[in-house]
């Protein structure tokens, strides 16, 4: 089954003022869009276009090499994106709950410290990637990947990814990637991470 763009859950302005209207129609109309197309056109007719974008992340290595490098870039830039739409929501923001605030305490102090942690990893991802908290096999980590390189290739669970493409924030904080970084956390949806937390 080809890769497909879902629609969002949420209007493209519902992030407001945190992620403008522009921002995500741009982003999820025209940059998702095209990693979906891309790799559609890599995988044709291959024996991984019949499985799932998370399998085929997780074996990477096992793609032909003649289009491994589309794939890791264009089925990472898809999933990478799957998950960022669903990790967002208006109704998003403050602090974790529950059994997964337990865990942000246990490995990083509170969530203060997590969020800080993130933001660090952002900010010293030079160029394009992400910055995630993953569940590395062992419990919470926070890691970044460079480009569209996806946790999964890792070995890792992705729990909670922030893009800092400069696609991500750049038409409303130009050169400040802190400042979208820390306006971000307004939005995450910590009910989404707990779910994933609870599938791994
Ligand atoms: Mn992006």
């Amino acid at each position: 089954m080809p890769y497909e763009v879902p629609a969002l859950n949420y209007d493209y302005n519902a992030l407001e003022p945190h992620i403008d209207e522009q921002t995500m129609r741009i982003h999820h109309d025209k940059h998702h869009q095209a990693y979906v197309d891309k790799a559609n056109a890599a995988l044709d007719g291959t024996e991984f276009a019949e499985l799932p974008v998370e399998d085929v992340l997780r074996k990477l290595g096992d793609v032909p090499e003649a289009i491994r490098g589309p794939v890791r870039n264009n089925a990472g830039g898809h999933h990478n994106h799957l998950l960022f739409w669903e990790s967002l929501s208006p109704d998003g923001g403050g602090d974790p709950s529950g059994e997964l605030a337990a865990s942000i305490d246990q490995t990083f102090g509170s969530a203060d410290a997590l969020r800080t942690a993130m933001n660090d990893a952002g900010v010293a991802r030079f160029g394009s990637g992400w910055s995630w908290l993953v569940h590395d096999g062992n419990g919470l980590a926070v890691v970044s990947t460079a480009n569209q390189d996806s946790p999964l290739t890792d070995g890792q669970t992705p729990l909670l990814g922030i893009d800092v493409w400069e696609h991500a924030y750049y038409l409303n904080y130009q050169n400040r990637r802190p400042d979208y970084l820390s306006a971000i956390w307004n939005v995450v949806d910590w009910d989404c991470v707990a779910r994933r937390v609870a599938a791994v």
